[in-house]
């Protein structure tokens, strides 16, 4: 069975649209997996320290059949090939980094794994291009969608032209 599962795609190194692109071809390659769709790409200040340059990010819709644990090691397989160095830096500079914000309905507590990504509740660059996806979406918790993006100002969010590879 297949679960419908959002992905958030971010980068600010190394030609992060490029980054971004390259990392939509690799979803799309998984196994037991489609790509359904990608947002635009967007640009945003940094999160976090400011001595980093800007972040573009995206979130990608999957079906998949991997369980969730088995999609995190692809994701982070996908982050190493693309160069993904992890340092001690919370929230520091990366060429790469996929999280999974949604899978199905899901609630998952893992050591490993926290669904849905905590804080996306509050992060324009994760909540409007997950809207541009399905504006009609509603969180495992019961709440819609719009109702994090209205407590979320869309400032500083700019999209690009520029469109990610699709499946
Ligand atoms: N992990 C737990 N839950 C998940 C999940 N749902 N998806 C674990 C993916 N991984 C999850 O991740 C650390 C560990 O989290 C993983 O080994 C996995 O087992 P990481 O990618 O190595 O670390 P990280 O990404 O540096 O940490 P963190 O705190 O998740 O960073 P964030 O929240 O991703 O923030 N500013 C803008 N404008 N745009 C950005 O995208 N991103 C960050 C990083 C900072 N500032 C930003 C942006
Ligand atoms: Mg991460």
């Amino acid at each position: 069975m297949s679960v419908r599962c959002y992905i958030g795609l971010g980068s600010n190194q190394a030609d992060p649209a490029d980054q971004l692109k390259r990392a939509c071809t690799a979803l799309a390659a998984l196994p037991q997996t489609q790509l359904v769709a990608c947002s635009r790409l967007y640009c945003s200040a940094p999160m976090g320290p400011q001595d980093q340059p800007p972040y573009i990010n995206a979130v990608a819709l999957l079906n998949t059949q991997l369980p969730a644990l088995a999609l995190l090691d692809a994701l982070q397989d996908i982050e190493l090939n693309q160069g993904r160095q992890r340092k001690a830096e919370r929230w520091g500079p990366r060429t790469l980094d996929l999280d999974i914000l949604l899978y199905g309905d899901q609630h998952i507590h893992h050591d490993r794994l926290e669904v849905p990504h905590y804080h996306m509740h509050a992060r324009a660059f994760v909540l409007y291009p997950l809207a541009e996806l399905d504006p009609e979406l509603i969180l495992p918790d019961g709440t819609a969608l719009q109702a994090w993006l209205e407590k979320c100002p869309a400032e500083g969010l700019t999209p690009l032209a520029d469109q990610p590879a699709q499946g």
